[in-house]
């Protein structure tokens, strides 16, 4: 039986309860696709930290009520705190969401999530650092923060850098969205679950614990990368976004055509700073790549690119944000280095 711990969680946008064995996390903010905003990450928190030492409790299971998983940080709010002045409670935001990343990445038991919708940015942040990701064929699971003049956060740095080949940078730098199956080729999920099978498996893991996630995978659908990877490798593997754009141009294929589009959408600072971090977080700790995205989210949330892509994506819903400086050859590679020094 299902109980609710306590019952001002839900006004938290989390429905936190006690079910079987299980302690189960319930994303329910849904008119806002789930976003995490701080009051949800002090619940999840508590809850974790709650449950850690609970020997009732054998595993975690966290799931996203309606249809997706969640779509990220309230970076709604993030940027009206910027926008008034108060960059503290902007930084406080990203402090505790990583902080978070940090304590399910840690967590000594399992921690399960079900993903059947959209899973992009702060929504990796509290499944892709947990022991078992579960997708099903509606997952999409995504880092498209290029796309509002932010940068991979949530110890993204970390994971990127290490899925097979450059996919990681790919993912960061296009924002690629990652369907379920081809999610679990890429080994950011852990399972594949037909949707069809997701709430049963639901209901089983209040009874056998994470073991359940076996009895409910199906046969795993083609990877559909497959014939993009080895060009993929070809032109994300270079360490500038000169270099990227010149071998994307050099491919001259469908794709990489494509590829070129929507990289021109994104803020060229944002490219030039994220390809940078993400190489960083290949010689990084998970921890030590929190503290330096930390660090500099602290300095990108004061670029005039972050308020503008996410007034154009977000909160104006135009997708015409004007970048600054508007190209990728214009972004000063000094302004960039500095931006990622690590500070004393
Ligand atoms: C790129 C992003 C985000 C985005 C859109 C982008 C992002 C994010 C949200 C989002 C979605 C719904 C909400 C909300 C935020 O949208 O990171 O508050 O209700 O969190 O193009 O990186």
């Amino acid at each position: 039986m299902e109980t609710e711990t306590q019952g001002a969680d839900a006004a938290a946008g989390v429905h936190v309860l006690r079910d079987g064995c299980v302690g189960r996390l319930k994303l329910d903010r849904q008119k806002a696709l789930n976003a995490l905003d701080l009051p949800m990450i002090r619940v999840l928190r508590g809850a974790l930290e709650d449950w850690r030492d609970d020997d009732a409790i054998t595993a975690v299971v966290i799931e996203g009520e309606g249809r997706a998983f969640c779509a990220g940080g309230d970076i709604r709010a993030v940027r009206s705190h910027v926008l008034a002045g108060d960059h503290a409670e902007a930084e406080r935001f990203f402090a505790e969401e990583y902080a978070l990343n940090a304590v399910i990445a840690r967590y000594p038991k399992p921690y399960v999530s079900l993903i059947g919708g959209l899973c992009m940015g702060g929504g990796l942040g509290i499944s892709a650092h947990g022991s078992d990701r579960v997708v099903t064929e509606a997952a999409i699971m995504a880092m498209p923060e290029t796309a509002i003049g932010l940068a991979p956060d949530i110890g993204a740095t970390y994971f990127l850098p290490r899925l097979p080949g450059f996919l990681g940078t790919y993912m960061g730098l296009c924002g690629y969205r990652l369907q379920g199956a081809d999610a679990v080729h890429a080994a950011l999920a852990t399972a594949f679950v037909p949707a069809a099978r997701l709430p049963a498996l639901s209901a089983a893991l209040a009874s056998e614990g994470s073991a359940a996630v076996a009895r409910f995978t199906g046969p795993l659908p083609p990877y559909t990368l497959v014939p993009d990877l080895a060009a993929i490798d070809r032109c994300f593997c270079a360490d500038s976004m000169p270099e990227i754009v010149a071998r994307l141009e050099a491919e001259a294929t469908p794709w990489s055509e494509a590829v070129l589009k929507v990289l021109r959408t994104m803020s060229p600072s944002s490219l030039c700073w994220s390809l940078a971090a993400i190489r960083s977080g290949a010689h990084r700790t998970l921890e030590e790549c929190l503290a330096a995205e930390l660090a500099l989210v602290t300095r990108i949330i004061r670029m005039p690119d972050f308020a503008e892509g996410v007034r154009a994506m977000v909160v104006d819903k135009d997708r015409a944000p004007r970048w600054q400086p508007p190209r990728i050859e214009d972004v000063d590679p000094r302004l960039i280095a500095d931006l990622l020094q690590t500070g004393h």
